[in-house]
């Protein structure tokens, strides 16, 4: 199934993908939805790949951030419903409504404008809940009321649900999220006997509060089997299995003696002789240039990365010489040692949300099941 030709590759290992939504059903009271958040490509790991696993193992629904990777989801034949988080343009939501997408509502204008486009068609509308992110969303009870009676009078809508999304759900300070929460059970209020999917449950609020989250949840970071936060880990009921591993090979290599320099601007200067190799991954791979000086894995053991990190390649100071081919691992196990997303994520000063999102799309992802290679998607090819 070889179809990429250079020798690096991210492994997405969908087995762990669907332990990671058995492990949250489990904890869910019964009848509890989970809708399979998938924007972003999922999160840097393959749409259709991910949703696919997620709905085996018991996701209803997926969700994405726009309009295009809903389309693209159906392109590759989902049927399953898909809200967009987003918003949408009003001149789009006839696509939207072609397509049996599901949008976002979070303003009695956006309605307004909506609706003028939708003259024969029909779409179904989660209504956005501005509780405290200040993101999108309705804040006050006045314009809410005013957006369900519009809705309510105009035919082409149909309220499918209602949702907030928290700020803070991943702190172990819950003051915030509990304010948020109680200004969404207020508007709740004029959703009873509607009949509609409740939802506000992020992965870190399904993991922490799995019986305070109506009847459907969001479930993104950690189906891909990462924590929300390293605050909350303890609090997790269940291990997650990282899903999301980087690989490549040593391509060349040679011995470099004491004094001479390695890379653009000459910055690294070897110590004594040292064997040099070079690994074809590079910052438009999105292993970006502070990654340099951190390690990689080769035979299980920690190696630096030397030099700056140039747009298709490094190098690596290896302790001996190697063959060529020789797997470099950047994320993941080898024998006993493990790079784990969250270690890329705190050398960068940022979430483990950033680092699989990062990997561009030109690094093929190989998706593993059951142990093996069940499909490999090369974006360029
Ligand atoms: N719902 C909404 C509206 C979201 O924006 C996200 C993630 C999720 C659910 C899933 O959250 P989880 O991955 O923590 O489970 N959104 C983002 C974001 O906009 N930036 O980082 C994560």
């Amino acid at each position: 199934m070889q179809n990429f030709y250079r020798d690096t590759w991210a492994e997405i290992n969908l087995d762990h993908i669907e332990a990671n939504v058995q492990s949250l059903k489990k904890q869910l009271p019964p009848n509890t939805e989970i809708m399979a958040v998938v924007k972003a490509n999922a999160y840097g790991h393959g749409d259709l790949e991910v949703a696919n696993a997620a709905l085996k193992a018991g996701a209803t629904r997926l969700a994405v951030a726009f309009l295009d990777e809903a389309l693209a989801l159906r392109k590759k034949g989902v049927t399953v419903p898909i809200l967009v988080m987003g918003a949408v343009r009003p001149s789009d939501v006839t696509i939207a409504a072609e397509n049996h997408i599901s949008l976002t509502a979070y303003s009695k204008e956006w309605l307004k404008q909506a609706g003028k486009y939708l003259l024969h068609h029909e779409v179904s509308l989660h209504m956005k809940l501005d509780t405290g992110m200040g993101r999108l969303g309705i804040r006050e009870e006045e314009e809410l009321v005013e957006s369900l009676s519009f809705i309510d009078t105009h035919a082409c809508f149909q309220l499918e649900g209602v949702f907030t999304h928290f700020a803070t759900a991943d702190e172990k300070d819950t003051a915030y999220f509990k304010g948020q929460y109680d200004r969404f059970l207020t508007m709740l209020k004029h959703f009873e006997h509607k009949g509609v999917l409740i939802h506000c449950a992020n992965s870190a609020t399904s993991l922490r509060f799995p019986n305070d989250v109506f009847n459907a949840v969001r479930y993104g970071i950690s189906m891909y089997g990462l924590p929300p936060s390293l605050d909350i880990v303890d609090e997790i009921p269940f291990k997650l299995k990282e899903a999301f591993s980087l690989h490549s090979s040593i391509v060349h290599i040679k011995k470099v003696k004491k004094g001479e320099k390695i890379s653009y601007g000459a910055t690294y200067t070897a110590s004594e002789d040292e064997w040099i190799g070079t690994v074809p991954i590079g910052y438009a791979d999105g292993w970006i240039r502070r990654l340099s000086g951190s390690d990689v894995l080769v035979d299980g053991e920690r190696v630096p990365i030397v030099g700056r990190i140039c747009m298709d390649q490094m190098m690596i100071k290896l302790k001996e010489e190697k063959p060529l081919g020789t797997k470099v691992t950047l994320i993941g196990s080898q024998k006993d040692q493990t790079i784990s997303v969250n270690e890329v994520a705190k050398r960068l000063e940022t979430i483990n949300y950033e680092v699989p999102c990062m990997i561009s799309w030109r690094v093929p992802r190989m998706f593993l099941k059951n142990g093996s290679i069940m499909e490999v998607r090369n974006s360029l090819l």
